[in-house]
């Protein structure tokens, strides 16, 4: 398996997964700007639509959308338990914090990484981000992780986004909780080796 990846992006996420699995991957590594990878080809043959994550399996799929990919990797290993079983009622549970992740959070800061974002645009985003951030708090007061007791796919995901707020100075100070398990997961093997990995990657 390869998985194409630009530092600190939300393909951190299945990097992570992958670690925790033990799963045996290359890390490919994309210029987002030029779209070269570290392979001299084009992004854009891998993934038309030109955004990590992707991951090319052994039988030359491209499977992309983290959330797809993170719920693939869970299932290729379903007895480390990243995922509850497909078909599930606590597998609903993990594609409905997905999606929140995906359409909320992630989708909701993608335009808090434009410079040239208006001020009231950055402070509506920034406002709308806030209230799913209370949510978010709020479940975590009864558990340590999104779905238990318990590390899943999901918290790779959430931990990702929640990488990115200090650069739309959003301060975490702010959802003690949120905090918490942003530090919690920051401790984990996997992560520390996936953020290692990616910050020795050679530039393209
Ligand atoms: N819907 C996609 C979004 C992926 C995405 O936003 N990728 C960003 C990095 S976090 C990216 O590669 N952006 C570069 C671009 O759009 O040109 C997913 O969930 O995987």
């Amino acid at each position: 398996m390869k998985l194409y990846f630009a530092p600190h992006a939300c393909s951190l996420a299945p990097h992570i997964v992958l670690r925790e699995l033990r799963l045996p991957f290359e890390l490919i590594r994309v210029d987002n700007h030029s779209k070269r990878t570290a392979e001299g080809g084009d992004f854009r043959d891998i993934n038309p639509k030109g955004y990590v994550a992707a991951l090319r399996l052994e039988n030359g799929e491209v499977l992309t959308e983290g959330p797809a990919i993170l719920q693939y990797l869970a299932d290729l290993r379903p007895q480390a338990g990243l995922a509850p079983a497909n078909g599930s009622w606590q597998r609903l549970r993990l594609q409905e914090m997905l999606n929140f992740i995906s359409a909320e959070l992630h989708a909701g800061s993608a335009p808090l990484f434009q410079s040239d974002l208006p001020e009231a645009a950055r402070a509506m985003f920034q406002a709308r981000l806030g209230k799913r951030l209370d949510w978010l708090d709020r479940v975590l007061r009864e558990r340590d992780y999104l779905l238990g007791d318990a590390f899943s796919v999901a918290d790779a995901y959430l931990y990702t986004v929640l990488g990115w707020l200090p650069r739309f100075a959003i301060d975490l100070a702010g959802w003690p909780r949120l905090r918490a398990f942003h530090a919690r997961v920051d401790g984990r093997d996997a992560v520390r080796q996936a953020l290692r990995a990616e910050a020795d990657s050679a530039p393209v």
